[in-house]
């Protein structure tokens, strides 16, 4: 979104303005089609470069008078894709809630939050928003702290709250993840609890991977298989870690990973934009942009998302499929590693030429002197930050 949310809370790798949601190809945003990137153009921004939707909104943790979320409406329905984030983390700035929002103890707090979920609902309808997307750092630090089944109760009481105030296109995106802030226990750490939740709920809600939410060696495409197997899978956020949530850019890390993840979309045939008959998976990024220029750094994160789509969509499946009938472990294994070992960056380049884009993104990006007129433009200015 235009300003990046407010949050007090400590997350050292995840929080920071700069973070970024574009969604990759086949994203079922409803964003109009990106136009070429041409030198000098007035605003070449990662989905003109691209080829890509451009990103949803995202929203405050903290309730905003009705002036200022309207106010932002223009800008949020000309920025937005099909979604927007409810950052879950205090009901005002600056004071944190230690036992959480949508599952402390308290009922009055848990109404505060219910009742900020009723604002973005209304948010949505003015822009035309479909997903609201909730990640949750409720948890508890310490054995005995709370009741670790109360607050599944408590939780799940409140999701049903929120539940009722989608209108029938409306989403409730469930994220999931490990650990953060809470270290003992979270309210929703793995994707079988978003799953039970969603389940509970009914058929609007789906789970939301973010692929830097899980312990090291989980194997992530299997998670995407078992959510798109079940009609679940509501969203990614694309990301990279190597150690924890470290939100680096897609792909960096491991190719091969991402590779293998979009070659389980491909092989459900969940690429597709929702009702078109796919499964309608939201494709955004989430990712934080420290030392790396930001907007370059988008640009490469959504070209390394089309390259791993582009080789999963290379797989023979037909090749693919027999020698897994046979049993031809080799095969069946040399199937996706050929397609992975093959160098797409020609063919994207002519795609994107033959859809009126530049065939490098990032050169275009670079000629077309954005950056240095965005840096000309903000001096003296404030620089942003989480209150921004
Ligand atoms: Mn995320």
């Amino acid at each position: 979104m235009p300003a990046p949310s407010t949050r007090c809370a400590p997350r050292p790798s995840s929080c920071r303005p700069g973070r970024s949601a574009t969604p990759a190809p086949g994203s079922r945003s409803s964003a109009p089609p990106a136009s070429p990137a041409t030198p000098g153009r007035r605003s070449p921004t990662p989905p003109r470069c691209t080829g890509t939707p451009a990103s949803p909104p995202r929203l405050p943790a903290h309730p905003v008078g009705p002036g200022r979320g309207l106010r932002r409406t223009g800008r949020l329905r000309r920025r937005a894709g099909r979604g927007h984030r409810r950052d879950q983390l205090q009901p005002v700035p600056g004071r944190r809630v230690p036992a959480g929002l949508l599952t402390h103890a308290d009922r009055a707090v848990r109404d505060r939050a219910i009742a900020h979920h009723a604002e973005c609902v209304e948010v949505m309808r003015a822009t035309g928003s479909t997903d609201l997307k909730l990640w949750l750092p409720d948890g508890t630090n310490y054995a005995g702290q709370d009741d670790l089944r109360a607050r599944q109760d408590r939780l799940a009481d409140s999701l049903q709250q929120i539940y009722a105030l989608l209108d029938p296109e409306h989403r409730l995106l469930v994220e999931y993840k490990i650990y953060e802030p809470y270290f003992y226990a979270m309210d929703i750490p793995d994707w079988g609890t978003s799953l039970v939740h969603c389940l509970a709920l009914g058929d609007q809600a789906q789970v939301v991977l973010d692929t830097g939410h899980h312990a090291p060696s989980t194997n992530i495409e299997f998670i995407v298989m078992q959510l798109l197997r079940v009609g679940r899978l509501g969203a990614f956020d694309f990301n990279s870690r190597n150690y924890g949530d470290d939100d680096l850019i897609v792909g960096a890390a491991d190719p091969f990973q991402l590779f293998r993840i979009m070659n389980e979309i491909v092989e459900a045939d969940a690429l597709g934009r929702a009702g078109d008959g796919t499964a309608g998976v939201n494709f955004m990024l989430d990712q934080c942009h420290n030392i790396e220029p930001k907007i370059p750094g988008q640009i490469r994160s959504v070209t390394n998302v089309q390259e791993a789509t582009a080789k999963a969509l290379l797989v023979d499946r037909d090749a693919l499929h027999t020698a897994q009938q046979a049993g031809d472990v080799l095969g069946a294994h040399a199937a996706l590693t050929d397609a992975f070992a093959t160098d797409v960056r020609p063919l994207l380049a002519e795609l994107r030429e033959s859809a009126g884009l530049h065939p490098d993104p990032n050169a275009a990006y670079a000629a077309s002197g954005h950056q240095d007129q965005l840096a000309a433009d903000r001096v003296g200015g404030t620089q942003a930050s989480w209150g921004a």
